[in-house]
């Protein structure tokens, strides 16, 4: 198998960070990764749209040579073929929590993120589209006030005391949008702990470069 990704896009990035997670606990992943350069566009060449006809990242290149697109799809592959640690949960119950968690990172934090990131200083030149800017400002408060509330109770990690797919998904959003130079962090104190200690992390200090 083969996974191609790029750094710093959000959806590759939570991708890499939950088998970078594994890896940090002792699995053994030989997963190579290749880079598809989105700034330069490459994702929209004919030989990516072979793999992924909507020009996207991550994509997982399987043994047959056939691709599985979707970082969601990815994840949920990858989770049973590498189960420990567990990154949804460990138990039917912490693995529904698991996945709660995750959609509100991702449709709540990353989607919204991302938008505010392409309205505002797009890494792949969209033009600036300032009330976009301010629907995904908006858009993110009360997901981010959530999850700020859920971390109230000192918790180390969003599902409670072992990293999920959702620390993963928030990690990769705030980075991308770091990497934008913006900010959507101030204001939520417990995130911020969270992203500080997260940061920390081997398997983020391995991924994440902003
Ligand atoms: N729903 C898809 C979203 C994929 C996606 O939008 N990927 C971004 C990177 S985070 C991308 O490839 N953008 C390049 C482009 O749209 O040209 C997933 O979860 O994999």
């Amino acid at each position: 198998m083969k996974l191609y990704v790029f750094m710093v896009a959000p959806n590759p990035t939570r991708l890499r960070l939950i088998l970078e997670e594994k890896r940090a606990a002792g699995a053994k992943i030989d997963l190579p990764e290749v880079m598809v350069n989105l700034v330069q566009g490459e994702q929209k060449q004919p030989e990516h749209l072979a793999r992924h006809p909507l020009g996207k990242l991550p994509v997982l290149e399987l043994d047959d040579g056939s691709h599985l697109t979707e970082s969601g799809a990815i994840i949920e592959y990858l989770e049973e073929l590498y189960p420990e640690p567990p990154m949804l949960g460990a138990s039917p119950a912490e693995r529904a929590r698991g996945r709660e968690l995750g959609r509100i990172a991702e449709l709540g934090v990353l989607a919204p993120a991302a938008r505010l990131v392409h309205a505002s200083k797009s890494p792949l030149g969209a033009d600036a589209r300032p009330e976009v800017a301010d629907d995904a400002r908006e858009a993110l408060a009360a997901p981010m006030a959530l999850l700020d509330e859920l971390l109230g109770d000192g918790r180390p990690f969003l599902a409670g005391d072992r990293p999920t797919l959702a620390d993963c998904t928030l990690a990769a959003a705030f980075q991308f949008v770091r990497f934008a130079e913006l900010d959507i962090v101030s204001g939520y104190g417990e995130l911020a702990r969270w992203d500080a200690a997260y940061r920390e992390r081997p398997a983020a200090q391995a991924v994440l470069v902003a």
